[in-house]
């Protein structure tokens, strides 16, 4: 019973190391308005989805909209949505007159408690064109939900596949060992 015990630890050690290993932070994944982006009128709000979950802690996961003069021009308040815990949102003050804002960006992950931050720009201007219905579509399209969610399964496999293997593999060798004798 030693022996299996040890097997299991190993088998958890081993899948704890991994989920380490694969989980990079929580990072930047997309936005609206979008990285780079030139949209021909100011938005309301901006949403940040991220790569990984976020760990619900005050002040832990922020976005700062700031003008070219350094102005800050969200409310501060910004806040992980009630459904979609890799969605985080701040409200402007008021419409953005054409320029272009950054956006600061810090992230605490649910996964693994790290934490990240980046940021991105987007610039308001009325000679843009106007979002076609071609890229409102995509855009629709990649907020569905499944998407995140079955990648994260597959990184989840990539893990626990050979730390099952591996675990199988002492599971044998500690039911065979007291047929070889015990030291
Ligand atoms: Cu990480």
């Amino acid at each position: 019973m030693t022996r299996l015990a040890t097997a299991v630890a190993v088998t958890v050690a081993l899948a704890l190391a991994g989920t380490t290993v694969v989980g990079a932070h929580s990072e930047y994944e997309r936005s609206v308005p979008a990285a780079g982006a030139r949209i021909p009128r100011s938005p309301t709000k901006v949403d940040v989805w991220f790569t990984q979950e976020l760990f619900r802690r005050a002040g832990a996961n922020t976005l700062a909209v700031l003008a070219a003069d350094g102005r800050r021009v969200d409310d501060g308040q910004a806040g992980i949505d009630a459904d979609d815990r890799s969605l985080l949102s701040v409200a402007l003050l008021e419409p953005l007159v054409p320029g272009t804002y950054r956006v600061e960006w810090q992230s605490l992950s649910a996964l693994d408690g790290d934490t990240a931050q980046g940021s991105f720009e987007f610039t308001v201007d009325p000679t843009a064109p106007e979002p076609t219905s071609a890229a409102r579509a995509e855009s629709a399209a990649d907020e569905a939900p499944g998407l995140t969610g079955s990648a994260t399964s597959l990184t989840w496999l990539a893990v626990a596949l050979p730390a099952a293997l591996l675990g199988g593999l002492l599971l044998v060798q500690a039911a065979r060992a007291p047929f070889e004798g015990e030291s």
